[in-house]
């Protein structure tokens, strides 16, 4: 080996399936101020750790990075970064999940309730054991019902817009069959579902760009009460039923009258993993959602980075 080494600690875990790597050691020196401040920090001056984390060769499409940083809230066990191939997550719920059962795992936290500080608020994390956590999300809710959207090759399209701590379109009634096998259709689907709301000006909150698709089903398993496939910014699919789109999901639900608070709500994924979930009120209209799941500790290490390595940063793509 030739240069100097720079050496970046991490754990991977995968909370129902989606992958979760977080650093541990070795991430960027980001200051103090606000998640919401270190993440813009972090934008502007770090970017290519990001790359180096997510990108091939050193990651892959589906894994998202969680940078474990000082709280400024005391009254929480981290701050959390939420990362992925595409740039930044205001939240993540798997992999809230899965930075609950690492910080187990490292003899940081212990069983209970911990907090965790995000750029986007507080989520608190309930560890049931050492592979099981229940997150309470962000408050949630919908802002639009029953919108149309012309998709190329699909047609009329019609879905709800919500929020669960990232943008979501969400549609009833899937246009391609919710199979593992089908990834690449469905997929495709969303891709075409995501550029045509873009086109149309259909947006969430504030303009904000809506990077999520959720496309739904009925579930295989008798006892849950959907499926769904969940595209993300980067193209890739959630292999978990995704936190965020779940609580978005019930932020639909609750809307409609087809949820009541506290009752279950199990997301099956498109892989068959699940999450089970519920939710409370908030005094103003949006509802706090509990999403329950288990998450597993795969492997641990340091990335290495060589000044000379072409690839140090990884290979970037344009989405
Ligand atoms: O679980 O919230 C989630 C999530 C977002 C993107 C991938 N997973």
């Amino acid at each position: 080996m030739s240069g100097q080494l720079t050496g970046i600690r991490f754990i991977d875990s995968h909370t129902e399936g989606e992958p979760t790597r977080v650093i541990v050691d070795g991430g960027p020196e980001l200051e103090s101020g606000s998640l919401s401040e270190r993440l813009r920090r972090f934008r502007e001056t770090a970017d290519h750790f990001r790359q180096c984390v997510i990108n091939e060769p050193r990651g892959w499409e589906a894994l998202v990075g969680a940078l474990l940083c000082e709280p400024a809230d005391s009254s929480c066990a981290a701050g959390v970064i939420f990362f992925n191939n595409t740039g930044y997550l205001g939240m993540c719920g798997h992999g809230a999940i899965g930075v609950a059962v690492t910080l187990y795992h490292l003899g940081r936290v212990g069983l209970g309730v911990q907090r965790l500080e995000t750029p986007v608020g507080i989520v608190e994390v309930n560890l049931l054991g050492p592979n099981q956590v229940t997150i309470l999300n962000v408050p949630s809710y919908r802002l639009h019902s029953g919108v149309d959207v012309e998709v190329d090759g699909l047609g009329t399209i019609t879905g709800d817009v919500a929020w669960g701590g990232n943008w979501f379109f969400l549609v009833d009634g899937s246009p391609e069959p919710l199979t593992l096998d089908h990834f690449a259709v469905l997929s495709d689907a969303a891709q075409r579902t995501r550029d045509a709301l873009k086109r149309e000006g259909i947006t969430g909150a504030d303009g904000a760009e809506i990077d999520h698709i959720e496309f739904f089903g009925p579930p295989e398993s008798p006892d849950a009460h959907s499926r769904n496939f969940v595209y993300c910014p980067g193209r890739a699919y959630d292999r978990s039923p995704c936190g965020t789109g779940t609580s978005a999901k019930l932020a639909c639900l609750a809307a409609d009258g087809k949820l009541q608070p506290g009752e279950s709500w199990i997301q099956e994924s498109i892989i068959g993993s699940r999450f089970d979930a519920s939710y409370t009120i908030t005094g103003d209209g949006q509802i706090i959602p509990a999403i329950t799941g288990t998450a597993y500790i795969c492997s641990e290490g340091t990335l290495i980075q060589q000044p000379d390595d072409p690839f140090q940063n990884g290979i970037g793509r344009s989405t």
